[in-house]
C-alpha cells in the first residue's frame, strides 16, 4: 500500500478573516500555518498567497517570499503553488509562480461556475499553455478536476502529448458550480482515471471529511484545510470566528 500523502490547503483565495480569523494573510501567518500543518503530518502545502490586507495575489515576489520563509522553517515540505489564483485573474498573472520552478503546481483542467456570477475560466488552450510552461520547467502538475469532464480533458491532452504521465489527479468536489462529493461522485471520478495514475481528493465544505475517509480506505490521498472548509458544524461558526 502506498503511503498516505496529506496536502494542506492553508489559505486559498476566497476565505477571509470575516469567515475565520485563522486564515493566514501575512507571510508570518502563512509560515505559521504551513509549518503547523507539516508538523501534524501534511507533506504538501497547496499554496495561495495574499497581500497583508488579504487580497489574493499571484505575485512572483510574494510567492518567493512565502516559499523561502516556509522552507527556512520546514525544509522538507513540498510546496505546491496554485496557478488557479482567484477568479478573474489573467493567465499570465496566474502563471507567475511557475517561474520559481517549484516541485509541483496545480493545473486546473476545465471551466466551471464558481458561485453567484463567478466563472473560473480554464479553456482548452489555457490548460495547454499552463501544461507547456510547467513541462518546460519539469514541474509536476497536480491535475485539478472539479467534475468528470475535466478528467476527459486531461485524458485527451495526455493522449496528444500536452500532459505527460504518470498522471496525478486532484478531485476537487463540492464547489458551488462543480460536481458534488457524494460517494457515487467519488466512485465515478476515481473509476474514470487510468489504473496507473494517482489521485488525491479535496472535498469542499461538508464533503471534506467523508471524501477523505473514502479516499483513505481506497488507498488514495487527501487534501484538507481552510481553503476548502472553515466550519466543521454550522453552530460552530461563531466560536471559530472569535478564536
Ligand atoms: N481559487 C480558485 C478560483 C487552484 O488552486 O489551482 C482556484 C483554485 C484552484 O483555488
Ligand atoms: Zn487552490
Amino acid at each position: 500500500m502506498e503511503k498516505l500523502i496529506i496536502t494542506a490547503a492553508i489559505c486559498g483565495a476566497e476565505v477571509t478573516k470575516e469567515h475565520t480569523k485563522a486564515i493566514p494573510y501575512s507571510i508570518e501567518e502563512i509560515v505559521r500555518e504551513a509549518c503547523s500543518a507539516y508538523s501534524e503530518g501534511a507533506s504538501i502545502i497547496h499554496l495561495h498567497v495574499r497581500e497583508d490586507d488579504g487580497k489574493p495575489t499571484q505575485s512572483k515576489d510574494r510567492f518567493k517570499m512565502a516559499i523561502e520563509a516556509i522552507k527556512a522553517k520546514c525544509p522538507d515540505v513540498i510546496i505546491q503553488p496554485s496557478t488557479g489564483g482567484a477568479v478573474g485573474m489573467s493567465i499570465d498573472e496566474r502563471a507567475q509562480p511557475i517561474e520559481l520552478i517549484p516541485e509541483m503546481a496545480t493545473l486546473d483542467c476545465g471551466t466551471l461556475n464558481f458561485g453567484g456570477d463567478e466563472i473560473f475560466i480554464n479553456t482548452e488552450n489555457d490548460i495547454k499553455e499552463f501544461a507547456k510552461r510547467m513541462q518546460e520547467k519539469n514541474i509536476k502538475p497536480e491535475l485539478e478536476c472539479f467534475e468528470k469532464g475535466h478528467i476527459d480533458m486531461v485524458l485527451r491532452l495526455y493522449k496528444r502529448g500536452f500532459i505527460k504521465g504518470p498522471l496525478h489527479f486532484s478531485f476537487v468536489l463540492g464547489v458551488n458550480g462543480g460536481m458534488n462529493g457524494e460517494l457515487r461522485d467519488f466512485l465515478f471520478m476515481k473509476e474514470s482515471i487510468p489504473y496507473d495514475s494517482t489521485y488525491s481528493v479535496a472535498g469542499v465544505g461538508r464533503f471534506e471529511l467523508p471524501l477523505a475517509v473514502y479516499a483513505i480506505l481506497d488507498g488514495g490521498h487527501v487534501r484538507v484545510g481552510l481553503e476548502d472548509i472553515f466550519i466543521l458544524k454550522k453552530d460552530n461558526l461563531q466560536n471559530r470566528m472569535v478564536n
